[in-house]
């Protein structure tokens, strides 16, 4: 079973990012529709907690967060790839800005914004209570209106690069062509002009070649997806054995073996701790083993940027 399953719904940018990374390598996939706020019941089964929006299902094997599953997909699809100016190991550090700081700017402004879900987007009542928890760690949601303009003020400077990257003429963040750089810049104007459509607005009307860029950015297109039940992804996990792997690198500074318990929290935002036996490890990602009457095993893979990891 090679199939690629997209764990995701269509609101979330973090999912944008990996259905534009299908479309910049024409791919083919499934996609399952999970909900937007908790709860999740049929994702819990794979990701043993984990509740972020997209995780990548092939077979047995689920890959968590959008840094590894690009990573995944362009390791078993380098072609097209998604470095077009061959500017790999800079193309996934731009990760820890966009994923990071750049990211937490925008949130902020969507939470405190006057207008939150003044765009066309479907969510669920009881979302912004959802999100105000799962976004504890970076602010807090209920104080932001004073910090507001501290956040728009960053969110400029922010926005800046991507216009001195575009200020030569050129079509992509990176060249002729596009490719993660553009993924990683566009997830705030794409999640902005959504979700908080008169700070997008004010932010970005001053700046024609943003939409320009934004627009060449969507017609790339998200490849050729199918749509999934729920149910019939979980099916397949447990059908299915996880790929082989090569086990723990012995030079890991973790300095753990292969068998020990570990527990894995996202470092950054939404912490759970995700626990399973620990099966390999590479210099970017660790992976767990577990087991469990619904989907039999499954081995969770985990970059390390951003993660915490446990002996339990
Ligand atoms: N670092 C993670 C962040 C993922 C993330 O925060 N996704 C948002 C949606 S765009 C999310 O999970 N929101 C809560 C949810 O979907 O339950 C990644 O790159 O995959």
């Amino acid at each position: 079973m090679s199939e690629l399953i997209l764990h995701h719904y269509d609101e979330a940018p973090f999912a944008e990012k990996i259905r534009l990374v299908f479309g910049i390598k024409g791919l083919a996939w499934h996609s399952v529709i999970v909900p937007s706020a908790m709860p999740k019941p049929f994702l819990m089964p794979l990701t043993g907690g984990y509740r972020r929006t997209p995780v990548l299902q092939i077979g047995a094997d689920i890959y968590i967060d959008t840094q590894l599953i690009a990573a995944e997909l362009e390791r078993r699809y380098p072609q097209p790839s998604i470095f077009p100016d061959g500017n790999a190991g800079l193309g996934y550090a731009l990760g820890s800005w966009a994923n990071g700081p750049y990211v937490v700017t925008s949130v902020a402004i969507y939470m405190g914004a006057t207008d939150p879900f003044a765009g066309e987007v479907q969510l669920p009542a009881h979302f912004f209570e959802d999100r105000k928890k799962m976004w504890m760690t970076q602010f807090d949601a209920d104080q932001l209106g004073p910090k507001l303009p501290g956040y728009r003020t960053r969110l400029r400077a922010h926005t800046e690069f991507i216009l001195m990257q575009l200020a030569d003429g050129r079509a992509f963040l990176t060249g002729d062509k596009p490719g993660l750089a553009d993924i990683h810049a566009m997830w705030d104007p794409w999640f902005l002009r959504r979700f908080a459509p008169e700070e997008a607005k004010a932010l970005y009307d001053p700046y024609p070649q943003l939409a320009a860029w934004e627009a060449r950015l969507a017609a790339v297109g998200h490849g050729s997806r199918t749509e999934m039940d729920p149910t019939r992804a979980l099916e397949i996990a447990r059908a299915a054995a996880p790929a082989p792997h090569d086990g723990v690198d012995p030079t890991d500074p973790l300095n753990l073996k292969a068998g020990t318990p570990v527990s894995i929290s996202p470092a950054d935002y939404a912490e759970v701790n995700v626990t399973g036996t620990l099966v390999a490890t590479t210099i970017q990602t660790v992976s767990i083993h577990r087991h469990t009457a619904d989907v039999g095993d499954v081995i969770l893979h985990f970059p390390k940027i951003g993660y915490d990891i446990e002996p339990v």
